[in-house]
């Protein structure tokens, strides 16, 4: 399954050749068969001598309709550039030549089309030397020029040969398994629904499927596919397709949507690319001017920023971070265009190195240029790498899916990083690309160390008689999420970089050390509470003789017992009081505050807080002014 694209001047017969080899009209609206002029993109296909099913997208050549030329061009396996032999090379004719170039469509034929109209020979070589002239500076230098006669047949089938054989080279379509439709159309017929159609890339798409589509993230289910107007089951990267949709109105979908699986893309408003100008181009690219964007079958305004330098001039490359208001769905890897909106002029174009750069670059920073370098140059492992520590700690099919490498390249990759000790596994489970198991990179996980640390050494000098930090702090301080934060405390526990006390956690070097002035205070407050165990000082008391902070490390260390806001006993207290009341409900069932409190000698400020204490602890259960066992604490009778 494989796919062309027309290009070149307007009237040079780019359409009737399409007619010619595969006997169906491209011109499908009725203003193009009035004005005799592609104006939207039209579709045909054939089958080739040796089997292979191919689609043509046949793009206007007129310079109004260049939009709609871009909206198709991209996705396309070869290009039939035709240049007409009876004019040769004219305006759109280099500018489809530099787009082809821009976004790299790896193979060209040139079809020097009319040659029915050229008897002079001498001509005709002129033609095809000027063609040539063109060809050179580009990656086309030594595509085929073949003289063709749509009117006569001349050359067609010459053409087909040449055809195949360019498409026999051509590797297939990569499956990273995750199938995306760039729509180019989208339509109703009547007794089916909604149809979309566009140029399948990245995955296979069946019938039956759940798909989204973004940017708004409507719902929808694919009813039924076809290819070349046949019906099949499964589509294949690569195909032009069109797609059934029940559930979503033909209306709700433009040209520049994308069908996806749903949660497999997300839509974005900035991204990094590498960014190739046009030699022609009549002015400098500028920090911050506005340019238009061809993504896909997309077009976005766009706010241009460049990276790395003050300005690129005509010629040059460089990095850019484009900045929109209505976000668009690409994939690292992907081709694009940039024009200038009016008036209109091709400015250049490249590929997109990161679709999701997590904030707006400083534009002069050697590190962000190094990572998009490796974004875009990279071995598969380095992609991933990068991927890797852009993402923090995140499942391994979020972690491909950024770096949008094919499946099984992800596969090995991910095998090498775990080799080389970059990639590490956070918790349970294994490295398929598509598992939910948590990886993080090396150097994250050890900045993460360093940093968890830090905060806990500022809170051991801040609080050092205290155990530790709260779990919940240290847990927001990192900024993990519950599972993320779960899977490093086990691991770093494990491995002796942290210490777990309780729901406190601490520096593993971190160790209680009171001072003789401490013990000595300490002493004098604990003699107060010997000396009245059931109406010891409250807690304001206690704060007030020895501080906050050797309070909280009493109560921490569990030498006193907290029962309320203002009620501390000491460890031995409580647990008198507690067995005493046990005793007493034991054997007469109920017991009053008043009761309880000439148990102890105390008064009720000290033992309503206790018995509350108790309720909530479903020690005891209050029913009116008595309290009675709770029943797991009774006794067996
Ligand atoms: N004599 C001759 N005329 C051609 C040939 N190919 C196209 N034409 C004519 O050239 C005009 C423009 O062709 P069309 O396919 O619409 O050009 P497009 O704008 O590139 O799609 C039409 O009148 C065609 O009939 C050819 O091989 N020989
Ligand atoms: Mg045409």
């Amino acid at each position: 399954m494989r796919v062309l694209g027309t290009a070149g001047h307007v009237d040079h017969g780019k359409s009737t050749l399409v007619r010619a080899l595969t006997g169906i009209d491209p011109d499908r609206l009725r203003e193009e068969k009035e004005r005799q002029m592609t104006i939207d993109l039209g579709f045909a296909w054939m089958s080739l001598p040796d089997g292979e099913s191919v689609g043509i997208v046949d793009v206007p050549g007129h310079r109004d309709f260049i939009e709609n030329m871009l909206a198709g061009v991209g996705g396309i396996d070869a290009a039939l550039m035709v240049v007409a032999a009876d004019e040769g090379v004219m305006p759109q004719t280099r500018e489809h030549l530099a787009i082809l170039d821009l976004l790299e469509i790896p193979r060209a034929v040139i079809v020097l089309t009319k040659v029915d109209l050229v008897t002079d020979e001498e001509w005709l070589g002129l033609v095809e030397e000027e063609v040539r002239g063109l060809l050179a500076p580009t990656r086309y230098a030594q595509a085929p020029v073949l003289p063709v006669s749509a009117e006569t047949g001349e050359g067609l089938e010459a053409l087909i040969a040449t055809i195949s054989a360019m498409l026999r080279e051509s590797p297939p379509r990569p499956d990273k398994g995750r199938p995306r439709l760039p729509v180019d159309r989208s339509f109703t017929i009547s007794g089916f629904g909604t149809v979309v159609t566009g140029t399948l890339m990245d995955g296979s798409l069946e019938t039956g499927q759940e798909v989204e589509i973004l940017p708004d993230g409507v719902g929808a289910r694919v009813r039924g596919l076809q290819t070349h107007k046949k019906k099949v089951q499964r589509a294949v990267p690569g195909s032009r397709l069109a797609a059934n949709l029940s559930g979503v109105d033909a209306r709700q979908i433009v040209r520049g949507d994308v069908v996806v699986l749903p949660g497999t893309y997300e839509a974005t408003r900035l991204i990094d690319v590498r960014f190739r100008m046009l030699a022609a181009a009549d002015k400098p690219l500028r920090h911050n001017q506005e340019a238009k964007l061809f993504v896909g079958s997309a077009q976005r305004m766009v706010r241009v920023r460049v990276l790395g330098a003050d300005e690129l001039v005509p010629g040059q490359e460089g990095w850019l971070q484009l900045a929109m208001r209505e976000p668009v769905v690409v994939a690292r890897g992907d081709h694009f265009i940039l024009r200038r909106p009016s008036p209109g002029e091709t400015l250049g174009g490249g590929r997109v190195a990161e679709p999701h750069p997590r904030r707006r670059h400083r534009r002069f920073d050697g590190a962000t240029l190094q990572r998009l370098e490796y974004l875009l140059q990279g071995t598969a492992a380095q992609v991933l790498a990068q991927a890797l520590i852009q993402a923090g700690a995140s499942p391994v099919s979020k972690v491909v899916a950024n770096a949008s490498i094919e499946t099984e390249q992800a596969r090995e990759a991910l095998r090498a990083l775990q080799e080389q000790g970059e990639l590490m596994i956070l918790g349970e489970g294994g490295l398929d690309p598509t598992a939910d198991t948590l990886v993080i990179h090396r150097d994250t996980w050890e900045r993460l160390i360093e940093k968890a640390h830090r905060a806990l050494q500022a809170y051991h000098t801040e609080h050092p008689i205290r155990s530790g930090m709260p779990r919940e702090e240290l847990k927001s301080r990192l900024g993990l999420d519950g599972r993320v934060f779960s899977s490093f405390m086990e691991r770093v526990v494990e491995q002796g970089e942290l210490l777990e006390r309780g729901h406190r956690v601490a520096h593993p070097a971190h160790e209680i050390n009171l001072t003789a002035k401490q013990r000595a205070k300490i002493d004098g407050l604990m003699g107060r509470f010997r000396a009245s165990p059931f109406s010891p000082p409250t807690i304001k008391d206690c704060r007030e003789l020895i501080g906050d902070e050797l309070v909280a490390h009493l109560i921490e260390t569990g030498k006193l017992v907290q029962v309320s806001p203002e009620v501390v006993f000491t460890e031995q207290a409580y647990r008198e009081m507690v067995q005493r009341i046990r005793e007493v409900l034991e054997t007469k069932d109920t017991v009053t505050i008043a009761e309880a409190r000439d148990l102890f000698g105390t008064s009720r400020k000290y033992v309503l807080p206790l018995l509350e204490h108790l309720d909530a602890a479903g020690v005891t259960v209050r029913d009116g002014d008595h309290r009675r066992l709770a029943k797991g604490h009774k006794r067996a009778e």
